[in-house]
């Protein structure tokens, strides 16, 4: 029986996951995931967040070995998650993998804020559970088409926040941004859309913010 108030069943959720925040990015193949990370990483190292990364890859460490040559972040603070045949699995249908590595870097650094947690490469209908993560970001980009939206696939819709990233290409894939932007607003009826170049970090800093104020409540 649930016998909660409205407000404790709230204050309980809160407290889902004791400990720190967790975010992940998901989105398709090739759309700047780890470029992502790789530019938010010392963003949120210069205002101070104590930060992890997990990354999951098929049957490789790629992305895990990437982020830990980058020079950007200790490399014990990043782990690996192998997931096998599909990457959804290990983020929606039995995160055990990844809540398991969460837990481990939060034992082994107690001061952590944030743990940001890269998906392996997925389809549009790619989403988190929320036994995982406390917020995620999804990660389209031009060149995939400015049709993206307009396919209204569950991971654009139900995200907390869209990243349209890979900007500078629009002009040299015939891609129509101001429209695909456009209509990823109209899909997601007032939830945020952010663009980014993560190549260069255009339009990165607003995601910090999005996270620091919506996730992190600036501790
Ligand atoms: N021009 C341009 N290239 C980008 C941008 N963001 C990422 N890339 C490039 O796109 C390629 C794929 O980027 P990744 O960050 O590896 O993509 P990913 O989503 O992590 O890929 P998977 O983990 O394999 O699904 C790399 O060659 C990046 O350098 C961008 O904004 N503009
Ligand atoms: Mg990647």
């Amino acid at each position: 029986m649930n016998d909660l108030t409205p407000a404790a069943a709230l204050a309980k959720a809160a407290k889902a996951h004791p400990g720190p925040a967790r975010v992940g990015i998901g989105g398709p193949v090739g759309s700047g995931k780890t470029r992502l990370l790789e530019q938010l990483i010392p963003r949120f190292r210069a205002r101070g967040t104590n930060l992890a990364v997990i990354t999951n890859d098929l049957t490789t460490k790629e992305d895990a070995d990437r982020v830990r040559r980058s020079g950007l972040i200790e490399p014990e603070r990043v782990l690996a998650v192998e997931t096998g045949a599909c990457p959804h699995t290990a983020i929606r249908e039995d995160p055990t993998l990844n809540i398991q590595a969460a837990e481990e870097l939060s034992i082994k650094y107690p001061g952590l804020d944030l743990i940001l947690i890269e998906s392996g490469g997925d389809n549009l209908a790619s989403t988190f559970s929320f036994d995982l993560v406390d917020y995620w970001i999804f990660v389209i980009d031009v060149a995939g088409g400015d049709d993206i939206p307009r396919k209204r696939g569950l991971g654009v819709l139900t995200c907390d926040l869209l990243v349209i990233n890979k900007v500078d290409l629009a002009p040299h894939v015939n891609v129509d941004l101001p429209r695909m932007i456009r209509e990823a607003h109209e899909v997601r009826a007032g939830r945020p859309v952010l663009e980014t170049n993560c190549a260069k970090g255009d339009g990165v800093d607003q995601i910090v913010e999005r996270i620091a104020s919506d996730v992190l409540f600036d501790r």
